[in-house]
């Protein structure tokens, strides 16, 4: 491979080791949600998607049963090079034939067919309670519900969850991140902000109560902005959330990038947590004015957060899950797309002289700086990517989207 190996070489110049690089990236697990093949919908409820979430689109074929998103992932996890993590919502738990129970008595059992496919594909499990999209969401709200029976009712899901995301990573062998997030707030101008948020402090407080293995189970907390319907407070924001992680121990902050206001950026803040927290958590997104959550691409804010990763040296610590839901087009190539961006952000923060930019800023040389940075954009990039590829035995171009496209003739376009 001629092109390279001249990559390689240029890369060098600049003390970079493209080989070294490549073997890094197979290494780092990044987590693909299952969400993105059926809308958020799961198999436990036949309601609408709630929690002030939504998808928007209608693309044919979207999988309806376990076994067709499983079919549907596995064709998308065939296409993608690195290592992958599983992400599940508890919404997903597959239940026998005739049998079904409520959320607040969810057992790992429950998950066991998840557990035989992560394993038969040597992926952890992340885990996700689910808040929303419920009958017992009251008022929009859940743990942060004044009304106690509600509060309990979630109190007991999130709790059903510690166990079961101890039994995925007991199962594994890989810990699980296991991720709280409520939908919880108002429409309108609330009169009392602090009354919800201390019940929400008190219910997330009583769900990490279980006893559970800190090594194993990996909780977070995510913070939102707003949602639809919920424009104009949400219980859980950014403060709510941090403060709670920086004052629980064990506890992740979660940042999701769709969930900020649109000047601030999720690149800035990583550094800013990783002096504070041994491990944080991520929900990779691509928000378009909102928390759209479109498929994630290789845009400048995506790699700029790949590269905060890499250069803190937080690969380590930043446990990374895809967080996005696009119903308007081929969902297994949203997938694809989606964690193929986030594999190139790393893999071009992996190949950038973080340590020559580092000293040139140390040294307030700005005028290098400069230069060198705008000169990095223009680096050969491409090759080390179809070489990473090829090393994972994916395809390195486009070519991955007619293996979609037959799938769709023969699998998605029969489900009526
Ligand atoms: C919603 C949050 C949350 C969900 C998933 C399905 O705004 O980002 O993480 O997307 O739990
Ligand atoms: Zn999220």
């Amino acid at each position: 491979m001629i092109r390279y190996e001249l990559a390689k070489a240029q890369y060098a110049k600049y003390g970079v080791d493209t080989d070294a690089a490549i073997a890094k990236l197979k290494e780092i697990p990044v987590s693909l949600h299952c969400w993105q093949g059926d809308d958020v919908i799961g198999f436990d409820h036949d309601g609408p998607l709630t929690g002030g979430i939504q998808t928007t689109g209608n693309y044919p074929g979207k999988a309806r049963t376990p076994e067709e998103l499983m079919a549907d992932m596995d064709k998308a996890l065939s296409l993608m090079p690195g290592k992958k993590k599983l992400n599940i919502h508890a919404c997903y738990a597959i239940f026998e034939e005739g049998e079904f129970v409520d959320r607040d008595a969810l057992e790992p059992k429950h998950f066991a067919k998840w557990v035989e496919f992560a394993k038969e594909r040597n992926m952890g499990i992340d885990f996700n309670p689910t808040f929303f999209s419920h009958d017992k969401v009251k008022d929009g709200l859940t743990l942060s519900s004044p009304d106690k029976e509600t509060r309990e009712f979630w109190i007991r899901h999130g709790q059903a969850c510690v166990r079961i995301s101890e039994y995925f990573a007991k199962e594994t062998g890989i810990p699980c991140v296991m991720n709280i997030w409520t939908g919880d707030g108002y429409k309108d101008i609330p009169a009392d902000r602090m009354g919800p948020r201390m019940r929400y402090k008190e219910s997330i407080e009583a769900i990490l109560s279980v006893p559970f293995d800190k090594t194993l189970v990996k909780p977070c907390v995510e913070s939102k902005v707003f949602g639809i319907g919920v424009e104009a407070y949400t219980v859980g924001s950014a403060e709510f959330t941090l403060s709670f992680a920086a004052s629980h121990e064990g506890c992740l902050p979660l940042m999701d990038n769709g969930h900020y206001h649109p000047t601030e950026v999720v690149s800035d803040k990583i550094p800013a947590l990783l002096c504070f927290f041994p491990e944080i958590a991520l929900h990779i997104t691509r928000p378009i004015r909102w928390d759209s959550d479109h498929v994630v691409l290789f845009d400048d804010e995506t790699k700029e957060m790949a590269k905060e990763i890499v250069r803190c040296d937080g690969l380590g610590r930043t446990y990374m899950a895809l967080d996005y839901f696009d119903a308007s087009i081929n969902r297994i190539s949203a997938w694809t797309v989606g964690f193929r961006s986030w594999q190139k952000a790393l893999l071009s923060a992996l190949v950038t002289p973080n340590d020559m930019l580092k000293e040139l800023q140390d040294a307030g040389n700005m005028t290098k700086l400069m230069v060198m940075q705008e000169e990095m954009k223009t680096m050969p990039f491409g090759d080390v990517w179809v070489k990473y590829c090829e090393e994972c035995g994916v395809a390195a171009d486009e070519s991955w989207l007619d293996d979609v496209l037959a799938y769709e003739k023969e699998v998605l376009a029969v489900r009526k």
